[in-house]
């Protein structure tokens, strides 16, 4: 049996609706990366050097990194040679298996979220201005909101206007409650609050919030230090996860924050927004393969249900998906 026929089968005993999720969120990618692998399927009669030149810059162009493109080449080479496939239409399968392994070959950290049994669990988001920190955790608090969580959310970007007020917005549209001082006030208090909050609110989960810009770069890093540090002295172990916000459609730049922020903080794992809004989707490889953090939620779209917990298997299905359904792969 073919390989993706086996992530079909494999997928389908998931829920449907993260299926379609992904598949919809990935729709740009497919059409950017996944349409032009194809074509160059359907253009080829034989597998030579001048289509896996081809490919690769297919794969480069789709910002999948280029040591790990590179990585992939000599994989699907060999495996060509391994099982002797001389008709391109064959290699669409491993492709698709070689891109699961790739991402799954790592042994740094899963996709789970370090929740804590039966006590409060703190979650830190950073990442740099607009990025998308402040919307996903109005989608995170929503997802664990309706899994009967008990959920608060701490206003710790006191240094834009206007950031406080939304991520009230969004404490409102969920229904659940937010910690906050008045803007110019220092974050690390707002957490310390947000902290003795949590506990006499016997509270399962603290999303907080942090400023994505401040006058430079080292007072960005300096700030979220002081708040590690006043959470950590509060909470022995905690932040129980520390999730880089990265946008997506930056692409290079996005992996050169990630570098950055790498070197200043403990990071946990990535949240990949906006991958709606890019036909390079190919850079959830290139994090994972290259910076060794995993990515654990990706941005599908800007609706309140539309984080994922990321998934290779998915990810990869919902990039062939149309292309090989009706097609030769059986
Ligand atoms: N299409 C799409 N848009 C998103 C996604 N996530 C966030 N956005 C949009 O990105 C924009 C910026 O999001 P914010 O959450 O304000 O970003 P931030 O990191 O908090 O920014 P600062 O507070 O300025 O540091 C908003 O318009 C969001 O709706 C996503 O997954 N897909
Ligand atoms: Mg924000």
């Amino acid at each position: 049996m073919s390989f993706f026929k086996r992530l079909k089968e494999k997928i389908s005993q998931q829920a449907d609706h993260i299926t379609e999720k992904f598949k919809e969120g990935l729709t740009k990618t497919r059409e950017g990366f996944a349409d032009k692998v194809n074509h160059l399927i359907a253009k080829y009669r034989k597998i030579d050097e001048d289509f896996f030149e081809e490919l690769e810059e297919i794969l480069i162009s789709a910002d999948v990194g280029f040591e790990t493109v590179m990585e992939l080449i000599d994989e699907l080479k060999m495996e060509v040679k391994r099982r002797n496939i001389q008709d391109p239409k064959e290699i669409q399968d491993v492709i698709s298996e070689k891109l699961v392994e790739i991402y799954q070959a790592g042994e740094e950290g899963s996709t789970q979220i370090n929740i804590q049994d039966d006590k409060l669990t703190v979650i830190l988001f950073v990442g740099v201005n607009g990025v998308g920190k402040t919307t996903t955790i109005g989608k995170l608090a929503y997802k664990y909101k309706n899994e009967g969580k008990n959920v608060l959310l701490a206003a710790g970007d006191t240094f834009r206007a206007g950031a406080i007020e939304q991520l009230e917005v969004w404490g409102e549209r969920v229904g659940v409650e937010v910690i906050k001082q008045g803007a110019g006030s220092d974050p690390a208090a707002v957490m310390y609050d947000a902290i003795q909050a949590a506990r006499a609110r016997n509270a399962d989960i603290l999303l907080c919030d942090t400023a994505g810009r401040l006058q430079n770069k080292v007072n960005l890093m300096k700030e979220l230090e002081k708040i590690k540090r006043v959470i950590e002295r509060e909470i022995p172990g905690a932040p129980h996860e520390v999730l880089l916000v990265l946008d997506a459609t930056t692409g290079q730049n996005a992996m050169v924050q990630a570098k950055t922020f790498k070197e200043a903080t403990d990071v946990s794992g990535i949240v990949l927004t906006k991958l709606d809004g890019t036909a390079k989707g190919g850079i959830v490889l290139a994090i994972r393969n290259e910076l060794h953090i995993p990515v654990k939620f990706v941005g599908l779209g800007e609706k309140m249900d539309d984080l994922q917990q990321f998934d290779a298997e998915q990810y990869v299905y919902g990039l062939f998906a149309n292309l090989v359904e009706e097609d030769h792969i059986n």
